[in-house]
């Protein structure tokens, strides 16, 4: 009998204590036309059940652009407990019941608090250079994904943009790698990366990305606080 496991195959039982840590968050339920309904640790969030059913959940999907206008992609730490070394787009978390008001919805502006408490602990971006005022809300997006079976996503995820020359200092982490990537160079960048993509950013990149990233200048006219998109 073959006792041994590769190392790879072990690390899936090791799980980091920072990342553990953050498991106890509490994140907001919502129904499917994004009313809070509740709360539930991360943790509950994110356990595929069962029955393949994961809870629905808030979040946030921020895409950071330079003053170039060159979209800032990231790949996942290796000690991320969901979607381990994908790539993705810039930030993304959820609004959380552990600081004031992130369940605020006027004007979208408990998850523009979370995005931007996000971007000082992800991307070290200091606090004051990213004033709430500037992220654009553009539209929530529903989308479901069974991950690796054991954990996964269910949530509605408002996707904001800002536009804005940061200075950055990643949270090893929470990241391993960093690129700014250029509009015209987007089709071509994405088939050089060595891992898989996040769901979300796969689904938003097929879907809208361009459509929005073309837009950048004129926000207000693509921008859709009604409808939420079933991806
Ligand atoms: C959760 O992101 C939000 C979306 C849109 C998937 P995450 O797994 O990066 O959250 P956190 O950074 O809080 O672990
Ligand atoms: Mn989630």
């Amino acid at each position: 009998r073959n006792l041994f496991c590769s190392v790879a195959n072990c690390k899936e039982n090791v799980v980091d204590p920072v990342q553990e840590s953050f498991l106890k968050e509490r994140c907001f339920l919502v129904d499917e036309n994004d009313k809070i309904i509740g709360q539930a640790n991360k943790k509950e969030c994110h356990l595929v059940q069962k029955n393949g059913e994961i809870p629905l959940h808030r979040a946030f999907s921020l895409f950071l652009f330079n003053g170039k206008g060159h979209l800032l992609l990231q790949k996942r730490s290796p000690e991320k407990i969901t979607y381990p070394e994908h790539y993705t787009n810039s930030c993304c978390s959820h609004p959380v019941a552990d600081f004031p008001a992130e369940d605020e919805e006027i004007n979208a502006i408990g998850v523009k608090r979370a995005a931007q408490r996000r971007l000082n602990y992800e991307l070290g971006i200091s606090i004051d250079s990213i004033p709430l005022e500037d992220f654009k809300y553009i539209t929530r997006v529903h989308y479901k994904d069974e991950g690796n079976g054991k954990w996964g996503e269910h949530e509605i995820d408002y996707v904001l943009f800002l536009q804005k020359d940061v200075k950055l200092t990643p949270n090893p982490n929470e990241i391993s790698e960093i690129s700014y990537v250029p509009r015209k160079e987007l089709d071509e960048f994405i088939p050089t990366l060595t891992g898989p993509l996040t769901p979300w950013f796969q689904l938003i990149l097929k879907h809208r990305l361009r459509f929005w990233w073309d837009n950048l200048n004129k926000l207000d006219d693509v921008k859709d606080h009604e409808n939420i998109l079933r991806l």
